[in-house]
């Protein structure tokens, strides 16, 4: 076999990459799931031999989308049991450490909900932008708590992820009202928390986010609207301790406009940033299954969870 990655693994990695499977968090349990996958179908006999393989199916999940740590933060966890000796010890360990993240990551979600769900009043009117599986979870909660809640919800171009946010909180009973996303500033008025998610978040309390949710936040700021970010600790950032700054994915002209019509406008150029960031003045609590915070301490989380070194475990040694 001289391609050793898997081809579920191969075709969760596609799915990944044309957002078949999207959102921080459903991303991380996909790329956790592949990996487990790689694990058990490997006819490696060699240890060795198994580890070069989840290297390379890590590596190959990695490639999809940049700017979700989710997705990397999965593959460490994983990975962090395969310097067993042997082959079965191996497969054991990934096995256990995928489904312990899988679980893991539904609880942090639940339990956050909790969180979010306290700052929540009965009868109040919550912002959305994108769809963000922890955000629902705070408003899920809230309404598991009785509250009477309801959503204006931005449809956020160019993918429109904002109708699968209003479907699922119709599901939910809350009351939605569709918005463009240039009329955000309009409603700012009649809405009590903007509430959003997070693809990463930085050291200093940066969220980076679905494009648009750095200018709804500004909006909200000068409005005197309190911005709320459900994330949870699975979207900390950890090399943003040591500097690195977190890859803004740019997606294809496509997704904005088709050639024919782009060619009638005289071609300009086209730009589809698929995130951007907030800072952390922006934001009023970060959300997470330990609590809330202020974006300001986010890091003192950070250190007690990674500690102040991250490894690669995807890296050829
Ligand atoms: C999704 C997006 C979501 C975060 C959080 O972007 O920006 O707000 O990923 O989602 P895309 P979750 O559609 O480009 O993947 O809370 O579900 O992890």
């Amino acid at each position: 076999m001289t391609d050793r990655v898997h081809p579920e693994v191969r075709r969760i990695a596609d799915d990944i990459d044309t957002m078949e499977i999207r959102g921080a968090a459903t991303i991380a349990d996909a790329a956790a799931r592949a990996l487990r996958v790689q694990a058990i179908e490997s006819d490696a006999t060699d240890p060795d031999v198994l580890r070069a393989d989840l290297r390379a199916a890590a590596r190959t999940l990695l490639e999809t989308r940049p700017t979700a740590v989710s997705l990397p933060n999965a593959l460490r966890y994983v990975l962090r049991g395969t310097n067993a000796q042997t082959v079965e010890g191996i497969r054991e360990n990934v096995e256990a450490a995928a489904t312990e993240f899988c679980a893991r990551l539904d609880r942090a979600q639940a339990d956050l909900g909790q969180v979010g769900a306290n700052r929540l009043r009965d009868g109040d009117v919550i912002m959305t932008h994108c769809h963000s599986t922890d955000a629902l979870a705070c408003v899920e909660a809230a309404v598991e708590q009785g509250k009477h809640i309801e959503a204006i919800v931005k449809e956020t171009r160019p993918r429109n992820q904002g109708h699968i946010t209003a479907k699922a909180l119709n599901e939910m009973g809350v009351p939605v009202t569709l918005i463009v996303d240039s009329a955000a500033r309009r409603y700012l008025n009649d809405v009590d928390h903007v509430l959003v998610g997070a693809d990463a978040v930085a050291a200093d309390g940066s969220v980076i986010n679905k494009i648009g949710t750095s200018g709804l936040a500004v909006n909200a700021r000068d409005r005197g609207t309190p911005i709320m970010v459900a994330a949870q600790t699975l979207k900390l950032h950890p090399g943003t301790m040591t500097g690195h700054t977190v890859d803004i994915e740019m997606r294809e002209t496509e997704e904005i406009i088709d050639d024919e019509t782009l060619a009638e406008l005289g071609n300009p150029t086209v730009k589809n940033p698929a995130f951007d960031v907030t800072p952390p003045r922006y934001v009023d609590a970060i959300v997470t299954e330990r609590g809330q915070f202020p974006p300001e301490s986010i890091v003192m989380l950070m250190r007690e969870l990674f500690g102040e070194h991250t490894t690669e475990p995807w890296a050829e040694p």
